[in-house]
């Protein structure tokens, strides 16, 4: 126990170095009486009598010549020990009467600095912690491999009744494109950049819109929300040579710029007669080269997603679970075509590949 005795003394040296009556240290006290009651009790006692005062005093008192502890005092006492320099430490820092200001400042800091970025961006979350999406992967059930086993390519379809559309798609998990969906909508011709900045000028010009309420997707740009992306250069948003690339994906959250959009495009005549075409719109906008990176969603349904303009680049995987019987493929979604795809079964990542933007318009469907 010299060992112990030696470092309690150095402990407690440095902790009256630093303005700290040794009585004030938690754990202290059974620390004493353990190395004395092991027969360092001398030279402990002196050391923890000069720093320790009262409380320590007690305890070297009762130590010298004492029985030896029962095996678990021992234990808990050792432990104490063990445990001590991190309290100390602590406890120096926090109580050194030196250290307060700067202690304060560190709290008013934190304040101010949640107060002036963290609420803001997060007062409209419904959830007040994001669950990462590791972990809702971790979570994610098993695939049944009949979504994928034999499908070596995505199908390119036409005139596809609901009915058919039912039986091999809908809700197989096969992915399809639906060539010829997109008669009678005005929405290819209709929307542009300019055209989406237009119709969201309202709704983002107060500053507690609906649509800040609704998701992003910034990908590897640095915009921070929808604002941001039509306030963009007129240089970049039109792609002229030497601007920076951009690709955003968004939902949709304004009633009004629903029904503007809605104006535009109807519900996909393939659908099953009695599905339902989800409420919420995604869009997602960009230039050549630009996407989403590989990954799987967690949403509630499969979805369809039409090209309006431009061409993107889906690149398929099965789930890490049917790898060794389903293959990857990839496929390129043209101007006028609808890919339906379960997101939430297959990992994709795309890649626009057309000079002209890509814009698409999609939704969910049960
Ligand atoms: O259209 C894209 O670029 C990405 C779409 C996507 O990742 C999704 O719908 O989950």
């Amino acid at each position: 126990m010299d060992a112990a005795s030696q470092r309690l003394r150095h402990i407690l040296g440095r902790a009256e170095g630093g303005g700290v009556a040794a009585r004030d240290l938690p754990g202290l006290q059974s620390v004493v009486r353990l190395v004395q009651s092991t027969g360092a009790g001398a030279g402990a006692g002196a050391g923890a009598g000069a720093g320790a005062g009262a409380g320590a005093g007690a305890g070297a008192g009762a130590g010298a010549g004492q029985a030896p502890l029962p095996l678990a005092r021992k234990a808990r006492d050792l432990s104490a020990h063990l445990h001590l320099p991190l309290p100390l430490h602590l406890h120096l820092h926090l109580s050194a009467p030196r250290l307060r200001p700067l202690l304060l400042l560190a709290v008013l800091g934190g304040a101010l600095y949640a107060w002036l970025f963290w609420w803001p961006q997060h007062r409209h979350r419904q959830c007040l912690m994001e669950v990462p999406d590791s972990l809702t992967l971790l979570a994610r059930p098993p695939v049944d491999c009949a979504i994928c086993r034999g499908v070596a390519q995505v199908d390119h379809v036409k005139a596809i009744t609901p009915q058919e559309f039912e039986e091999r798609y809908a809700y197989t998990g096969r992915p399809v494109v639906i060539q010829d969906a997109m008669q009678n909508w005005t929405a290819p011709a209709t929307f542009t950049f300019d055209y989406l900045k237009s119709i969201y000028a309202d709704s983002l010009s107060t500053a507690d819109s609906p649509q800040d309420r609704c998701q992003f997707f910034p990908y590897s740009t640095s915009f921070r929300g929808l604002r941001e992306v039509f306030d963009m250069e007129p240089e970049r948003a039109a792609m002229l040579p030497g601007s920076l690339p951009w690709y955003v994906g968004w939902s949709n959250c304004d009633e009004r710029v629903a029904r503007e959009l809605r104006a535009h495009y109807g519900r996909p005549y393939f659908l099953p007669n009695l599905s339902e075409n989800k409420n919420t719109d995604w869009i997602f906008m960009g230039s050549r080269g630009y996407g989403a990176q590989m990954h799987v969603d967690n949403v509630r349904h499969p979805s369809w997603q039409a090209q309006l303009r431009g061409a993107k680049l889906w690149s398929l995987q099965p789930p890490p679970e049917c790898l060794y019987e389903c293959e990857s493929f990839s496929v390129v979604v043209e101007p006028g075509e609808i890919i339906v795809l379960d997101t939430n079964q297959w990992y994709h990542s795309t890649k626009i590949v057309s000079e002209d933007i890509s814009i698409t318009i999609g939704a969910e469907y049960d």
